[in-house]
This record gives structure tokens, C-alpha cells and sequence, in this order.
């Protein structure tokens, strides 16, 4: 029998766009158990072609459950994750509570796919959507040219800050719309937006807003230690260095990262676009003269991550920089724990 397949969230932003790949990807599933809060209890969602009923958490309901896709905040998988192990249950969590454990693996199926298969806690992590927005890319860059350092600048879009994100981005450039004057006074934007900030601590409409996440040590935001510290555990360096700074930008889906990455030996922009092109979910999107560049309002909705700007640095021959977005709420989330699924539904099922 195909595995049953449970999804915890299946009402968020990531929850939604997991139902669309169940409904499109092909199948691997038998039947499939949709979870969310008390507030959710009842809701009808369609998925893969059904009307499933979406029920409210309880230990017994993951009872025959093979395996159970997260799309929780932390605090919530923390607590039912290890019950959904214990029912019998494999756990794809896309939350960061157990992401940087030693004895979880933090898998993306096209850079450490083998890793899938070591769960000693029956749980598998799925990594940050700024993380995955950009490791697809540098991994096979890493593999041919041997990666010591990425600086990095990401422009995250407003739903990675879930459905409220999005919404305090639309009720915000409602509030601007039509005043063009607006943009060249100080403070006349914070005044036209007034107290709808949502998730953002500043107006996010008209503006940038350098901070995403959490507050962490020594002036840097919870998102850049995530960006540095997955980056470290899916390319297996450690050591590698890493700077991020995390930025918010008035955009409603799709992040997107600049990148200036080190390597060990001297590179050239033809063979990395060339090992790019051949790399596993990325797309070349790159002819600054046509104007084809990577942007968030092209890779919505698609499952690759987008490159572009590649080119040399200037002043080190080991050094690329580029471009690169990526859906957040897709390959950012719901596609790679759609993926890490599926192969450990592939490895249950030995097909
Ligand atoms: C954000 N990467 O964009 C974080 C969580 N999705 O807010």
C-alpha cells in the first residue's frame, strides 16, 4: 500500500502551496491527513483532486501515519513532532526547532539527499527559505571550485513573513496609492502608513527594511545566523565564512540574494555558468543586455532557483558574484519538504 502522508499546517501560507504540489506533483501517496490549529478544525481544502477535511491536533491522529510534513512555528513542532515519531510516524519539519541538532539531518534532496536516511530521531529538517533560496546554487559551485566564503545580501519578500506579511504589504501600498508626493519628505511614508506594520518593525511599502527575524548576539538578526549557520551543516564546511545581512522588501513572494562567494581556486564566469547550467534546480536567467535578470516576478510559482548577474569579481580571481531568486514559500518550503518526502515515501516503499 502507498504510505499514508499527514500535513501539520496544512492552512498557512507554506500549508497552501504544499496542498497545490500534492494536487500536481505525481503521486506517491495513499491517504493523505490534513492538520492545523482548533481555529482551522472542519475547514474543507482541496487537495490532489479531494475535498479533505482538515482536524485538529491529537496524538492518536497520527496513528498509521507514514509520514508527516510540519509547516508549524517552532514552538508547536517542538512539542508534536517527537509525538508524531512516536506514533510511528516519519517527521519532515519545516521549522527551525530542530534544524542545527547534531542528530538531525538538514536536508535539500539536490545538494545531500543520502542524508534523508540518517534520522535517528525520525525527524528530518528542512532548511530557512533565504538559506534555500540560494544554497541550490552555490552548492555545485562549491563541489567544482571548493567554497571558503560567502558574503551575502539577501531581499526577502513580505509572505516569508506568512499571510500577515502579505497583507500589511497590500493594506500598506493601499494607503500610499495615488500620492506621489509621497517618498521625499522624512517620515512622510511612516505617516501615510500609519500603525499597519504587520510582522515588520517599520513601514515596509515605499521602503527596505534592513532586519528580518529575531533579534540575536552582537547586532546580528536570528535570519543571518540561520543563512550562515545551515548554510555551514547542508555544504558540510564548519568553518566556511559567512556574512549575511538579512533585508525586507516590498515584494509579495520571492526572495532574492546577492552573492559574493570565495573559492579556493581562481574561477572564470563561462565554466561556472556552464557547471550552473548542469546543476540540479537551477536556471540560468542572465543577459543583463536584454534586460533578463533573476526577479521575484518571474520565479513565483516555479520550482527552480533563478540565476543571473554572474560574473568575476574585480579584485579576486576566486570570486564570483551573483544573483540569484527563488519562490520562498515553494523550493524555500513546501517544495524541498515536498521532496525530502517523497524520498523517504520512495525508501518505504523500496520504489
Ligand atoms: C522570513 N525566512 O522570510 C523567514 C521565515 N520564512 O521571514
Amino acid at each position: 500500500a502507498l504510505p499514508t502522508l499527514a500535513v501539520v499546517g496544512a492552512t498557512g501560507a507554506v500549508g497552501t502551496v504544499l496542498c497545490q504540489l500534492l494536487s500536481a506533483r505525481r503521486n506517491v501517496w495513499g491517504e493523505i491527513k490534513l492538520f492545523a490549529s482548533a481555529r482551522s478544525d472542519g475547514r474543507q481544502v482541496r487537495c490532489r483532486g479531494e475535498e479533505l477535511t482538515v482536524q485538529t491536533l491529537t496524538p492518536e491522529a497520527f496513528d498509521g501515519v507514514d509520514v508527516a510534513m510540519f509547516d508549524v512555528p517552532d514552538e508547536v513542532a517542538a512539542h508534536w513532532a517527537p509525538i508524531a515519531v512516536t506514533r510511528g510516524a516519519v517527521v519532515v519539519d519545516n521549522s527551525g526547532a530542530f534544524r542545527m541538532e547534531r542528530d538531525v539531518p538538514l536536508v535539500v534532496p539536490e545538494i545531500n539527499p543520502g542524508q534523508t536516511r540518517h534520522r535517528p530521531r525520525g525527524i528530518i529538517a528542512n532548511g530557512n527559505c533565504t538559506t534555500l533560496a540560494m544554497i541550490v546554487a552555490v552548492a555545485p559551485l562549491h563541489r567544482e571550485y571548493g567554497l571558503r566564503e560567502l558574503v551575502l545580501a539577501s531581499y526577502q519578500a513580505a509572505s516569508g513573513a506568512g499571510q500577515a506579511g502579505v497583507d500589511a504589504l497590500h493594506t500598506q501600498l493601499g494607503k500610499i496609492a495615488g500620492d506621489r508626493t509621497l517618498g521625499s519628505r522624512p517620515g512622510d511614508v511612516r505617516q501615510a502608513v500609519g500603525d499597519d506594520l504587520g510582522p515588520f518593525p517599520a513601514p515596509l511599502a515605499l521602503n527596505v527594511v534592513p532586519w528580518a527575524g529575531l533579534l540575536a548576539d552582537d547586532g546580528w538578526s536570528a535570519e543571518e545566523m540561520k543563512v550562515r549557520n545551515e548554510s555551514r551543516k547542508i555544504l558540510g564546511l564548519p568553518d566556511l565564512k559567512v556574512s549575511a545581512t538579512c533585508v525586507r522588501v516590498p515584494v509579495v513572494t520571492g526572495h532574492s540574494v546577492a552573492v559574493h562567494a570565495v573559492f579556493a581556486a581562481e574561477v572564470d564566469a563561462e565554466s561556472a555558468r556552464e557547471v550552473l547550467r548542469n546543476a540540479p534546480g537551477v536556471i540560468m536567467v542572465d543577459d543583463p543586455a536584454t534586460g533578463e535578470f533573476p526577479m521575484p516576478i518571474d520565479a513565483v510559482g516555479t520550482d527552480p532557483s533563478w540565476v543571473g548577474r554572474l560574473r568575476r569579481a574585480l579584485d579576486d580571481p576566486r570570486a564570483l558574484d551573483f544573483f540569484v531568486t527563488g519562490d520562498n514559500l515553494r523550493k524555500g518550503a513546501a517544495l524541498n519538504t515536498a521532496q525530502i518526502a517523497e524520498l523517504v515515501a520512495k525508501e518505504l516503499t523500496g520504489r
